[in-house]
């Protein structure tokens, strides 16, 4: 049996690297609440990311969870339902009403033609997610926001350093929430961020990830607690300094696919976007059966049988899922629910092997009829 193939791999730095970089935690003996680690990261990632101000948090959903808690908003939020569990539930856990919106089917982005016929008198944000590192249309999302003053939160957790316009993707909208997931681009084992402007937030959120204390004798909020840990942090310092490295890397790995899957009947492949600098995160690929030849289920399993393990993100639709009890009407995101049963995101991490990618493809072509 050939060797397995999983859907992604962590990116890790040298060992010896690691180890160097936690020395100083057992010196001083300061594991976590805000330490030097998490200071140094923070700045070094503002830089990097291109933002007015971010701030650290144990993982990519409690920024999003914190982000709706720190703005106190209240009624519903236009979002989508071709994303992963934690932008819907971050949502709903605040008491809030999710608003599904449908998504482009280009992009799988929220397609921002269908949002204003949506907007009530209840709605007080938006919530699109840059899916796959695909870049919302954020101009004519701001737009409508500025026209019916609501917030704009983007669920950006698989868009790690990339820029569009120029501009880090962090620094648009109200606030960015961003993931650094062991699965992500760029990892702190867990972890998880939020990008900003307004300081007043800012303060808010730092009071929310610790508990809402303000001070040892003031405690003005029912925060949480979402403070990046010292070890965390200390890998985080260590990945960015093989970022850059890692997503060129990737960047190989799409480019092979593309190369071996370009122009085939029935498969679209991930939109390539001008204005953004991509870091490359996934390679979504949407099989159309009556085309193709075989459905996203076939491929799957001849995929599987090969030991290779890619995966069906994101389906099924989280407007969907068992725990809303039917809730949500699936059939006014007909694209949405159309891609969620055609996609298939296959394995893509920097050292997937370009010999491998060719294995995928083959397996993936005889799949057609
Ligand atoms: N918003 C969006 C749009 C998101 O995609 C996510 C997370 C969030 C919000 C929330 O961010 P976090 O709170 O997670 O920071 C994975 C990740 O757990 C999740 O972070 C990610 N999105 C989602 C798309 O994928 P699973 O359930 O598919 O993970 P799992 O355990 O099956 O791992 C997938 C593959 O990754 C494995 O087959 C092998 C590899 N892997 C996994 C782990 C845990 C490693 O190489 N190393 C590891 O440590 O959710």
């Amino acid at each position: 049996m050939s060797k397995q193939i999983l859907v992604t791999r962590s990116s890790m730095p040298p060992m010896e690297e690691y180890i160097d970089e936690i020395k100083d935690i057992w010196d001083s003996h300061w594991l976590t609440n805000m330490g030097p680690k998490h200071k140094e990261l923070q700045k070094k990632l503002e830089e990097y990311l291109d933002v007015d101000h971010i701030d650290l948090l144990t993982n990519g959903h409690m920024s999003l969870e914190l982000t709706l808690q720190a703005l106190n908003l209240q009624g519903e939020v236009i979002t989508t339902p071709f994303t992963f569990a934690s932008t819907t539930h971050a949502i709903v856990r605040n008491g809030l009403t999710p608003v599904f919106c449908d998504v482009d089917p280009k992009t799988y982005c929220m397609d921002p033609t269908k949002i204003e016929e949506l907007i009530t008198d209840r709605t007080c944000a938006i919530l699109p997610v840059h899916v796959y590192g695909n870049v919302c249309d954020i101009e004519a999302i701001q737009k409508i926001a500025d026209k019916y003053g609501l917030k704009v939160i983007y669920d950006a957790c698989h868009t790690f350093g990339e820029t569009y316009k120029g501009r880090g993707i962090g620094s648009y909208g109200d606030v960015s929430c961003f993931s650094f997931h062991a699965t992500k681009v760029f990892n702190t084992i867990e972890g998880g961020a939020v990008c900003y402007h307004d300081e007043r937030f800012g303060r808010d959120m730092y009071g929310l990830k610790n508990f809402g204390i303000r001070d040892q004798e003031t405690v003005d909020a029912v925060g949480a607690n979402a403070k990046m840990n010292e070890f965390c942090a200390a890998m985080g310092l260590c990945n960015l300094r093989h970022v850059d490295e890692e997503i060129a890397k990737r960047k190989k790995v799409v480019e092979r696919y593309r190369a071996n899957l370009d122009g085939i009947d029935g498969i679209q492949l991930n939109a390539i976007q001008p204005d953004v600098k991509s870091n490359y995160a996934y390679f979504p690929v949407i099989f159309e059966p009556e085309t193709f030849g075989a459905t996203r289920n076939e491929v799957f399993d001849a995929l599987s049988k090969n030991n290779i393990y890619a995966r069906k993100y994101f389906y099924p639709l989280t407007n969907t899922f068992e725990c809303f009890h039917r809730q949500f009407d699936v059939t006014k995101t007909p694209v949405a629910l159309h891609l969620s049963k055609r996609v298939l995101t296959l394995p893509l991490y920097a050292d997937l092997d370009l010999n491998d990618v060719d294995r995928i493809c083959e397996v993936i072509k005889s799949c057609a009829k």
